[in-house]
């Protein structure tokens, strides 16, 4: 069968394949990919924002999270994982906290700018990603290690809750089940 993967990201996974996290790092800085080769990646749902995942190895995942008109991320940790992630497509606020008797406290909140990428760590805090543009966005997100799942503040409760991630799409082909 034939895959729906673009050229550039089978390139992409060529190279992150065997490179190091400070090589990564750099070709993730230097990322300038049109945005029709995003296409097999760019599936949007009307529930929830959805991941969709590039190429994922040990080390690493490449995601694009699609995101609808008014959709937003649960405020959450990154599982002792680093995060980088960049605007393909839209408009996007994010809003950092930090930890202040146990409930999150907001410490900054700013625009992630078209082709910039923004870095977030749990030492950093925790952080929530919101869809600001009034339609479909999408966003590429570069996790090291993979994030299986991730801990994030149910604001009903007032609780912090784990969850599983789970993928909307794998290498361009909808997934039947939750991975
Ligand atoms: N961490 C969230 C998106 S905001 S970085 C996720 O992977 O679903
Ligand atoms: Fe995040």
């Amino acid at each position: 069968t034939q895959s729906r993967s673009s050229a550039a990201s089978d390139v992409y996974k060529r190279q992150l394949k065997n490179c190091s996290i400070s090589e990564m790092q750099n070709i993730y800085k230097q990322l300038e990919m049109p945005q029709s080769e995003f296409e097999p990646y760019l599936l949007w749902d009307n529930s929830k924002y959805t991941r969709n995942c590039i190429f994922r190895n040990d080390d690493f995942e490449l995601l694009v999270l699609c995101w609808d008109n008014g959709q937003e991320s649960s405020i959450h940790y990154h599982n002792d994982q680093e995060c980088w992630l960049y605007n393909i497509r839209g408009e996007f606020k994010e809003k950092r906290y930090k930890l202040v008797e146990n409930k999150p406290q907001l410490t900054d909140n700013f625009e992630l700018e078209r082709n910039r990428f923004s870095y977030m760590n749990d030492e950093m805090g925790l952080h929530k990603v919101i869809n600001s543009f009034s339609g479909q966005s999408a966003s590429l997100h570069l996790y090291a290690k993979p994030i299986n799942e991730c801990k994030h503040y149910n604001p009903n409760t007032n609780q912090f809750e784990t969850s599983k991630l789970s993928y909307h799409s794998y290498n361009g082909e909808l997934t039947e089940t939750i991975i």
